[in-house]
């Protein structure tokens, strides 16, 4: 553990990690629970049946509805081609109004489809969409309503969904984060018209890529099923526009291997949510973003703010990876300075003020299974440690910065 400011790798001792530590590194079955993914993925090949709804598929898709309570569950090759697909199947047209602070696959997906999607500002505490700022934002135009549950937190779904009814909107939750989540008791997954999820590598369920739309209303899922395989509704039989998101048998016991550890995984994470809450509770300019414990989570991400800690969160973020501690600035710099975005310069930009912040303050920080709690105690280690050094820290990242440009010109 280092405890002194020498110890620290920008002052030239050796980094707290050399194998790095990584934000979304994938939570992998081992031991007994590896060998039967191996002969899960030996029976695929020997069945010759490798994708196109086969069994494993079949199997995923119906644990993923009995956790959720959702009628249907469809699985895709990920969430992006989901949302896409979601939105599709809904009908959206025009403009859609989305969070600025998200994973830039949500703005990214409707664009992708022909949609604009018009940014809306984040709730400070939840980080996720604030329905207070949706409002203004509707026009003739405005279709729908894409939320995220940030971090796996559901947003405010009454207050979405009460206004959308107002409006005629329909609403889908980009819940790639949300999986195993539950607000007031009910599981992502049944909120909205559809949800999406995520299994991607870096999600703590994966399926090396994958995800899953969920819904119960039976005429939307039997159109999402359509419309993943190229709008087939039987064989020789077209009946929509359809495009290939099909999830592959192999991603699907992936998954399935995923759900057999889903607790232990939670166990996990949990464990070191606690460990980051312990070491970190009342460090002045730092806030962990809390869970409600009261619910289900996952707890697959550890976010911090660092505001008016003496280090900006980027100076702090440079100590760390100076560490071999690849923490994320997830979502900078927000959708609406990404392009096209930002060059189609829309009226929104100007007010974002809360998305601005987050973006310029939000750390999110290694765990999973991959990560212990004592690593964690290290991290923390580190981050009192540059904090409390700030002046000396900052100094010295901004002579090895004028060092770096010296050399930059020198070449
Ligand atoms: N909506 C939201 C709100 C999302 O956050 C996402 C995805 C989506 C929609 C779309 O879902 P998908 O279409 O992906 O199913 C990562 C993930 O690629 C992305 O899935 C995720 N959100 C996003 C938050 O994080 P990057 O660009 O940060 O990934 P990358 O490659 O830098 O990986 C993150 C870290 O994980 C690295 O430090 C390395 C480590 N890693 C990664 C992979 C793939 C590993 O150790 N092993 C691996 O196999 O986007």
């Amino acid at each position: 553990m280092k405890f002194r400011f020498s110890d620290l790798a920008l002052m030239g001792a050796a980094p707290a990690f050399t194998e790095e530590l990584h934000v979304g590194r994938p939570n992998v079955p081992v031991g007994a629970a590896r060998d039967k993914l191996l002969n899960e993925i030996a029976s695929i090949l020997d069945r010759r049946w490798l994708s196109n709804g086969g069994p494993k598929v079949r199997e995923f898709e119906s644990k993923i509805a009995r956790l959720t309570g959702a009628r249907h569950a469809i699985a895709v090759c990920n969430a992006t081609q989901g949302l896409q697909v979601a939105a599709r199947a809904c009908n959206l047209t025009g403009e859609v109004i989305v969070p600025a602070f998200t994973f830039i696959a949500t703005a990214h997906a409707l664009s992708w489809i022909g949609l604009e999607p018009v940014f809306a500002d984040a709730d400070p505490l939840t980080h996720s969409i604030d329905p207070e700022q949706i409002e203004r934002l509707i026009t003739p135009r405005t279709s729908g309503i894409v939320a995220t549950h940030l971090w796996g937190e559901p947003c405010r779904v009454e207050a979405i969904e009460a206004l959308a009814a107002r409006y005629g909107l329909q609403v889908i939750y980009d819940a790639a984060h949300a999986f195993g989540s539950s607000r007031r008791g009910r599981m992502a997954g049944t909120f909205g018209a559809a949800e999406v999820f995520s299994f991607h590598a870096t999600k703590f369920i994966n399926a090396f890529e994958g995800g899953a739309i969920t819904t119960s209303d039976d005429e939307l899922a039997a159109r999402l099923r359509r419309m993943i395989s190229f709008g087939f509704a039987d064989y020789d039989y077209v009946a929509d526009l359809g495009t290939n998101a099909k999830m592959s048998e192999a991603s699907a016991a992936m998954g399935l291997a995923g759900l057999a550890m889903m607790d232990e995984i939670i166990r996990a994470n949990h464990a070191n949510y606690i460990a980051y809450q312990a070491a970190l509770r009342d460090l002045p300019g730092v806030r962990l973003f809390e869970f409600d414990e009261r619910e289900a989570r996952n707890y697959q991400y550890i976010v911090l703010e660092v505001n008016n800690a003496g280090l900006s969160r980027d100076q702090l973020l440079a100590v760390l990876w100076s560490e071999g501690i690849r923490a994320r600035r997830y979502f900078y710099p927000g959708c609406h300075r990404m392009e096209p975005y930002a060059s189609a310069a829309r009226r929104e930009a100007e007010s974002l003020p809360v998305t601005e912040c987050l973006a310029a303050s939000v750390l999110a920080l290694p765990t999973g299974t991959a990560v212990s709690p004592a690593q964690v105690a290290e991290i923390c280690a580190i981050i009192r440690l540059a904090l409390s050094h700030a002046d000396e820290v900052a100094s010295r990242l901004a002579s090895s910065a004028s060092q770096s440009a010296e050399l930059r010109v020198a070449a």
